[in-house]
């Protein structure tokens, strides 16, 4: 039997919402037993930033800890990055060019690779980090260990609460981050007792950076032992940079200025004020702000800086940061509270997701997680899902930056990998999930940055390539640096332009949105002018390839990763110019172009099957001999998923190929990689063993308690490739084709989804019993057809003049 489906929970849960804020006290809301299903819960306080809860309104984030003794907030804002506006272009590249070309062709890898380090680099050879504004922390006059304690983040209300009953008396807060208003909520309440602390602020430190693991094989998840009720920070000296005084009796401002690179000055500001709202003593000096006697305390959080595009940091961040502080402290915490719950709900109730429930659902999260490898919990895989979409609508909202390597959420100055945008694979999983989980608007932060790349990169293709168009390498930054950086065995991939390009593609066809076709085709063809100029025919003769290159990250047999024409590279361009011709045709644009694109295409060289039977990662057949054979990225299956090139229904042999290639590579790897394989799996209808990557996934090798992925360390991408890949297994959309449970695994007989979007601007809601499908509801323009597949079943659903598809199974 189909159980209660979860959309009935989330509707009484933002009930329950409403009816909290109707009343003054947040005690007054009603505890509901079923809402325990979209709930982060915990019996103990964050003793490490991987236990803290992340609230985020796309802008600002903080990780909440929920600690008695002494309250910390870690705070994020999405432009706070390193350094300034700077062009790293090489000029030297393009005198390289054609003898690293030679040199590949003559097979001298290694030489090809030195002469490329040496010329074709950027200069600086890194790119600026993504930064933090340091912690708020609240420290308790007096406090003892509590007799009872509860911390959770309920993702439907975006609400993160921490309840406790100590000798001083009965306590509840609740924060969240308010889109509408762009600041950070805090709400105190004593029901009992009095709120008696010090506010300070705490500035940003350098922690060692955690040494990334790239075999995925640490343990993520530790449950702490013992409870450090009264836990203190260690107090940093406050840096000389870093002003604090109090603006006005009621409210803290901190300035500061961003961390300077070896090579790029600092060139932004930024302003972080708290504005108290209270019913107690309030004092505020340079030292911070000091409550006592007070039985309800509202903290209103606002953070900016002064960066105002990748050229221009002329931003005034304190006269920002005043006004919506000031703006929402004239509104009452019940009407704060009322608009953020109806504006996070309006993007994260239009899914819900149940995939049945076992006993393990009743536990705390990090339980359920320590325990997610060795038993079934589908119930936890809904969360995870459901906690994707979560972090998406919290780090990608409109008008904002895109998610980086940590959505929104960092804690030192120098987090691994810089916390910027690795487009060689992990920012475009980052928004693989966004439109089939019904959040298509938080791709818009990553449109307006391909917009900025489009003219960074343009530099680029002219210096390094004297090539027309624009091109991004493996990595880009605040700054949208788009020039080969780290060394040649990464960065000297002329790519990840083009993935972008595809990915945001994908995302047009959920839509169809006319305006949305306009802006991308100025970016496809940009990109497609600059492949146009440096395809190069194969020495070998096999067609066009591209040169230098390389199969991200991984290296061949010769002691490089540096090649010609990688499988990835060819499969990319199939898409970039497939899509560019479509939507010349359909703006009627172009004509010329298009039929050169539709030839430069066809000259592409295939696919090909190696000696063992395996798709071949590169132009050669070099798989067998390669180095790491369980290499965590599989570029060359890009043509399986996300793109859908290579499918069971048309391309069966490469698809057997495809298969040989993925067993090789092993299930288990990084928390994105990880993530990456289940998608493949899913997209090839293989339930059972996507399930066993999912469980790994979720498990605690690859998922600490607050259920960030773990690379490990923290990376958000494999959250979203999990979400993904969970709900490719319920329904695919690709190749003409709407297909129901594809890849569902025995372990989820029974379920119900709600609101997933699939492509041609369809939403559909579907449930399942004995692992078939029961009832199926599809909505969309009225008069269209959508060719369903159920197994081998196929029928034409054609949408009624209402824009419904209704079917019942018996
Ligand atoms: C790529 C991956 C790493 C990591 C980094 C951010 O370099 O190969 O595993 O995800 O990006």
């Amino acid at each position: 039997m189909v159980k209660r489906s979860s959309g009935v929970t989330r509707r009484s849960v933002l009930k329950a919402g409403g009816i909290a804020a109707a009343s003054t006290s947040a005690f007054a809301r009603p505890r509901l037993a079923i809402d325990h299903d979209e709930r982060l819960w915990y019996r103990q306080p964050a003793a490490t930033w991987n236990e803290a809860l992340p609230i985020g309104n796309g802008r600002l984030g903080a990780m909440v800890f929920g600690r008695v003794g002494q309250e910390r907030l870690q705070l994020n804002e999405d432009t706070l990055w390193a350094g300034g506006p700077y062009t790293p272009d090489n000029p030297d590249a393009l005198a390289a060019l054609p003898q690293v070309r030679r040199l590949l062709a003559e097979g001298r890898y290694a030489d090809a690779t030195e002469l490329a380090r040496a010329q074709m680099m950027a200069k600086p050879l890194t790119q600026m980090p993504y930064g933090t504004l340091g912690d708020l922390l609240l420290t308790f006059a007096k406090a003892e260990a509590p007799s009872d304690y509860m911390r959770e983040l309920d993702l439907a209300t975006a609400i993160a609460t921490t309840r406790f009953t100590s000798p001083q008396g009965r306590y509840r807060y609740e924060l969240f981050a308010s889109a509408p208003e762009q600041v950070i909520v805090m709400r105190l309440e004593a029901e009992t007792g009095t709120l008696d602390f010090d506010l300070t602020h705490r500035g940003p430190h350098k922690p060692a950076s955690s040494a990334p693991n790239y075999t995925g094989s640490a343990q993520a998840t530790t449950v702490t032992p013992t409870v450090n009720w009264l836990f203190r920070e260690d107090p940093i000296p406050q840096r000389p940079d870093i002003s604090i005084r109090s603006d006005g009796a009621h409210a803290l401002l901190i300035t500061g200025r961003n961390e300077a690179e070896p090579t790029v000055p600092a060139r932004l500001t930024y302003a972080l004020r708290v504005r108290v709202v209270s019913d107690g003593a309030v004092e505020t000096s340079s030292e911070g702000i000091r409550v006592r006697g007070a039985r309800a305390v509202t903290l209103l959080i606002s953070a900016a800086t002064s960066y105002v595009n990748f050229h221009d940091v002329g931003g005034e961040p304190i006269g920002i940061v005043r006004k919506r502080t000031d703006t929402a402290a004239a509104k009452s915490y019940a009407v704060l509270k009322r608009d953020h719950i109806a504006d996070h709900g309006a993007l994260f109730g239009r899914m819900s997701l149940n995939l049945g429930r076992t006993g393990a659902a009743s536990l705390p999260t990090d339980k359920r997680i320590a325990a997610a490898e060795a038993s079934d919990d589908p119930a936890l895989a809904a969360l995870y899902a459901q906690y994707g979409r979560y972090l998406m609508i919290s780090s990608s909202r409109r008008g904002g930056q895109p998610a980086n390597l940590q959505g929104i959420w960092n804690e030192g100055t120098s987090p691994p990998w810089g916390s910027k945008y690795t487009i060689n694979i992990n920012t475009e999983m980052n928004y693989w999930p966004a439109d089939p989980a019904n959040l298509g608007d938080c791709v818009e932060p990553l449109l307006r940055m391909v917009e900025d790349l489009a003219v960074t990169g343009a530099k680029t293709a002219r210096t390094m390539y004297d090539a027309h168009g624009w091109v991004a390498h493996h990595n880009t930054d605040l700054w949208r640096a788009t020039a080969p950086i780290d060394g040649p065995l990464w960065g000297l991939w002329p790519m990840g332009g083009a993935w972008l390009c595809n990915t945001l593609w994908t995302h047009w066809e959920y839509s169809r949105d006319p305006a949305l076709l306009a802006r991308l085709y100025a970016l496809m063809k940009g990109a497609c002018l600059f492949f146009l100029d440096v395809l190069i025919e194969d020495p070998k003769g096999r067609g066009l390839v591209t040169s230098p290159s390389l199969s991200p990250e991984n290296m061949h047999p010769f002691g490089s990763s540096l090649c010609i024409g990688p499988a990835m590279d060819r499969q990319i361009l199939r898409d970039l110019f497939g899509h560019t011709i479509a939507a010349a045709h359909l703006l009627h644009q172009d004509a010329a172009l298009a039929g050169q694109l539709e030839r430069t295409r066809a000259s592409l060289t295939p696919d090909r099957i190696g000696k063992s039977g395996q798709l071949q990662e590169w132009l050669e057949d070099w798989d067998d001999a390669a180095p790491e054979q369980h290499h965590r990225h599989v570029s060359h299956l890009y043509a399986v998923y996300p793109s859908g090139q290579i499918n069971v229904r048309d391309t069966p042999e490469l698809i057997a190929a495809a298969k040989v290639s993925l067993d090789r590579r092993g299930d288990l790897s990084t928390g994105w990689a990880t993530a990456w394989r289940a998608c493949l799996w899913a997209r090839m209808g293989e339930g059972e063993r996507t399930h066993r990557i999912i469980k790994g996934l979720l498990g605690p090798q690859r998922t600490y308690p607050n259920m960030f992925d773990a690379h490990p360390p923290f990376q958000i991408d494999g959250n979203f490739g999990g979400t993904a890949a969970i709900l490719e297994m319920i329904a695919q959309s690709w190749g003409g084709e709407l297909r129901l449970l594809p890849a569902l695994p025995a372990a989820w007989p029974s379920g119900e989804i709600k609101g997933m979007r699939a492509r041609d601007g369809i939403t559909l809601d579907l449930a399942w019993s004995h692992g078939k499908p029961a009832a199926l509801t599809l909505r969309g323009r009225a008069g269209t057809s959508v060719h369903v597949r159920n197994g081998t079943d196929m029928f034409v659903a054609r949408l009624d003049k209402t824009g419904a598809f209704r079917k019942r199974w018996a």
